[in-house]
């Protein structure tokens, strides 16, 4: 052979000089032809509308490749710090528009595939949701990553690649069934499987103590069973700027091994079938927002997600610096959301001393300087505790380290106010009981330099009553960062008519620095912008019509106010109070009480837990209610109610733009912060809300008279317990005991008695913990002050500018900045200026 004598399999240095591939329409459409005919063989007969989506996204992940290997390399020649966000839920949607607009490159698409006689909109819309998350904090760790490839921040976001995602919600005759939600099975373009990164984590087994030739004290995890973690690597681009950041999804795998007496025994059908058994930790989410459910499986997915990224950092270190860890803390930074990977507190110290021989002392400030934790939630069902024994059968060496932070802990806190033992038992990470527990939150303080909460409230309300004992202890440990969603996905990508309008109006830059919208505000007065405003909502609101007569059957009139509560469904978000005042509507229509009426569109949606049973009720009572008024021929231009099912990521693209009013009427004190209420915002929303999370932020920001206040404030919620009457004040206030009196008739329940006693229980429960009776008042009144305000076409107008003019704040990359500023302290990268 003329080529005989090349003897490697390794290519050449000419091998990576490939031409860049053309960012045209035409170089777009031939690659995308190409992929469709060619690499899935398919043609004009082709029955499935997934291919040419998936022949696009591969078209155009080609398109990030360089860029993605030119951050990398870029990082990695600087030396930059790092940091990476350990999440068990990023909920990330689609992915083809935003690589799109991120590339810049949307216009390029469409003419292409224009000129082929396909729509790239329809392409686009055959995409499935990644949906690896539950709500808010799934979501929010999304648009960090977002933010953060866009300042150019080296952070990687590690999670799980779980083969379920989030539940597909469907409706039947009212009630919510759930399917489940297979997102990968025709395959995942946007993963780059990585085996040759593959970890191996350990379950089980037990501890052994051996001296090493000085003498001390080494102890081994032997006869454990382990699994493997395959890394998925997801492309993060940033917009417009060359940084492509990676999300790595570990799924389990088998190890090879497989037991050896059964093999002998004849049974190797039954052996290798056991290997199934350690697949099962990645194959599905658990759907519950908010509350913790305690499972064995869930710890092992949490500690498995800890162990395999926490090995991949060090290992990466290891390559570069070799076992000198003296400068690690100055370079790496882990940042948990929430407790969910809290674990990886004694997971990384064992790493350090196990498996790379520190002391306990120098593993220990490494880890105290790298970890920082995230708190989401005040609700008690949601703090995580896992029973000792649970720890000590599947993770017995990290039991073992558990206890030695703790002693040294409480040693700290004796030293500190001696002889205080209650304050000692408080403050314990392992909570003594009938059967001792565990408590993840103590154990992600102790083991972090900064916690936060996720708004003002928020973070106040956590020194001053879960966290006072280690506040007291560590003030300057404490900080807020008020969340924030991502420009590029909640206003540039799903609002194009908008763009377009602020592109004209401001300029572009926006989209970069949110903080510009501030010089739309003088426009509010300008009548001609006042009218294209108008009608870029109305074109708008006609699409999300759309979407509710085709899924919901129920048709929405555009010129109707459309009233909006999307969210999970939860008793403290009072998914309850909406549709009492629904209800409260319909009343008065029976009653002829429709003097100056504003017509009215309210949707809901959201999904429940499946084993929150009150949560399952609401929504039956939503579908119910809505199906007496939608059949009712006097509500007729009048009042309009639909559940939409299936509430995810992509469906919020559609229904953010089209909305009046966002509804944020959680119990104050409750909500950590929202984060629809933020996205309602930028798209000319108008919020009716309590004073809980980031609303009163978004109150601040766009003025009190833009903003429709109601209800309790969370010291009065926590004031009112003691002396809660629901019952007076239902017998006091005629309109509530007019709904009261419809709820409890069975009106909406006909044939199906008794369905929802549960829910009028609750209602009239002096101890109800949310206080739907005590806010419905003030709720009704602040909803009529809405009803005026939107016959004032001009002032409703005045005040959908003025909120997305004053949402800049809310911009994750505001977020990002801040948890870079005050915790990470990472400086950026610009790949290019290194001709990566
Ligand atoms: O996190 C969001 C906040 O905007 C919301 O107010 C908050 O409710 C949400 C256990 C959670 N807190 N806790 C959770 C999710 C899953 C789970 O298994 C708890 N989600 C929130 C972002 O900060």
């Amino acid at each position: 052979s003329p080529f005989k004598n090349i003897i490697s399999a390794r290519p050449n240095e000419h091998f990576f000089d490939l031409p860049p591939l053309p960012m045209t329409p035409e170089g777009i459409a031939r690659d995308f032809q190409h992929y469709y005919a060619y690499t899935f063989g398919r043609d004009r007969d082709c029955q499935s509308a997934y291919y040419p989506y998936k022949a696009l996204a591969i078209a155009l992940r080609d398109r990030l490749m360089e860029r993605w290997k030119g951050t990398r390399h870029a990082y990695e020649e600087v030396g930059a710090k790092r940091t990476y966000y350990l999440s068990l839920e990023f909920l990330m949607g689609r992915a083809l528009s935003n690589a799109m607009l991120n590339l810049g490159i949307s216009d390029a698409a469409a003419k292409g595939l224009y000129d082929l006689g396909i729509s790239l909109e329809e392409i686009a819309g055959n995409e499935p949701d990644a949906g690896l998350g539950n709500g808010g904090l799934g979501r929010l760790a999304a648009c960090f990553l977002d933010s953060c490839a866009t300042l150019q921040l080296p952070v990687r976001g590690y999670g799980l690649h779980y083969e379920y995602g989030m539940f597909r919600q469907l409706i039947e005759n009212g009630n919510q069934i759930e399917e489940p939600d297979h997102w990968v099975r025709d395959g995942n373009p946007w993963e780059l499987e990585r085996p040759e990164f593959t970890q191996r984590i350990q379950f089980g087994g037990h501890t052994e103590t051996h001296k090493d030739n000085d003498g001390r004290d080494v102890v081994r995890w032997v006869n454990t069973n382990d699994v493997l973690a395959v890394p998925y690597d997801i492309p993060i681009p940033g917009y417009r700027n060359g940084t492509i950041n990676t999300l790595r999804l570990w799924k389990a795998a088998a190890t090879d091994e497989f037991d050896l007496g059964e093999f002998n025994s004849g049974s190797y059908p039954e052996s290798v079938a056991q290997k199934n058994a350690a697949e099962h930790i990645t194959m599905v989410l658990y759907p519950n927002d908010a509350s913790e459910n305690g499972k064995e499986l869930r710890l092992r997915q949490q500690f498995f997600l800890a162990s395999a990224s926490i090995k991949d950092v060090l290992r990466d270190w290891i390559r570069l610096h070799g076992k000198d860890f003296s400068g690690f803390a100055e370079k790496n930074c882990f940042q948990l959301n929430d407790t969910h990977p809290a674990v990886s507190v004694a997971e990384l110290m064992r790493q350090l001393m196990d498996d790379h021989g520190l002391e306990w002392t120098q593993a220990w400030a490494i880890t105290r300087k790298t970890m920082a934790y995230t708190n989401h939630t005040l609700l008690p069902e949601a703090l995580e505790r896992w029973p000792v024994r649970l720890f000590e059968r599947l993770l017995p060496r990290i039991l073992q380290i558990i206890y030695e932070i703790n002693a040294r802990f409480l040693a700290e806190v004796a030293t500190r106010w001696p002889g205080d033992n209650d304050r000692q038992r408080r403050m314990s990470l392992i909570e003594e009981g009938y059967e001792s527990q565990v408590r993840m939150a103590y154990l992600a303080i102790v083991g972090s330099f900064s916690v936060n909460g996720v708004a003002g409230l928020h973070s106040q309300l956590l020194v001053e009553g879960l966290f006072r004992d280690f506040y007291e202890l560590w003030p300057d440990k404490f900080n807020n960062k008020t969340n924030g969603v991502t420009p590029r996905r909640w206003l540039a990508m799903c609002n194009p008519g908008l763009r377009e309008l602020l592109d004209e109006t401001i300029g572009t830059e926006w989209v970069r620095d949110l903080s510009q919208l501030e010089r739309l505000a003088p426009y509010a007065e300008d009548a001609d912008f006042r009218e294209r405003w108008h009608r870029i909502k109305q074109d708008n609101k006609r699409c999300l019509a759309n979407t509710v007569e085709q899924v919901c059957r129920v048709s929405f009139p555009v010129d109707a106010l459309f009233d909006v509560q999307v969210k999970r469904i939860h008793e403290y978000k009072r998914q309850l109070l909406n549709i009492l005042h629904v209800i409260h509507l319909y009343n008065r229509i029976k009653r002829g009480d429709t003097r100056d009426w504003t017509s009215r569109c309210v949707l809901i949606g959201g999904k429940a837990a499946p084993g929150y049973q009150m949560a399952k009720q609401i929504i039956k009572l939503i579908n119910n209610v809505a199906r007496a008024i939608n059949n009712d021929p006097e509500t007729e231009g009048l009042l309009r109610v639909a559940f939409i099912p299936d509430y995810c990521v992509s469906l919020m693209e559609v229904i953010a733009p089209g909305t009046d009013l966002s509804e944020q009427i959680s119990t104050a004190g409750k909500e950590a912060s929202g984060t629809g209420n933020m996205k309602f915002m930028m798209n000319g929303a108008i919020t009716i809300g309590t004073l809980d999370g980031a609303n009163i932020e978004i109150r601040e920001q766009v003025g009190d008279e833009h903003f429709f206040l109601f209800g309790l404030t969370a010291a009065g919620v926590e004031a009112r317990r003691s002396h809660y009457d629901p019952n007076g004040i239902i017998a006091g206030d005629a309109a509530l005991l007019e709904v009261m009196s419809l709820l409890e008739s069975g009106h909406f329940n006909q044939f199906e008695p008794g369905i929802f006693d549960q829910i009028i229980l609750s209602i009239r429960n002096a101890h109800d913990p949310w206080m739907t009776a005590a806010d419905f008042r003030s709720y009704i009144d602040a909803q009529e002050q809405v009803a005026a305000a939107y016959r004032d076409r001009e002032r409703w107008l005045r005040m959908s500018i003025l909120n997305t003019a004053h949402s800049g704040h809310f911009s994750s990359d505001r977020t990002i900045a801040e948890y870079n500023r005050d915790i990470w302290k990472l400086a950026s990268v610009t790949p290019e200026s290194l001709g990566g």
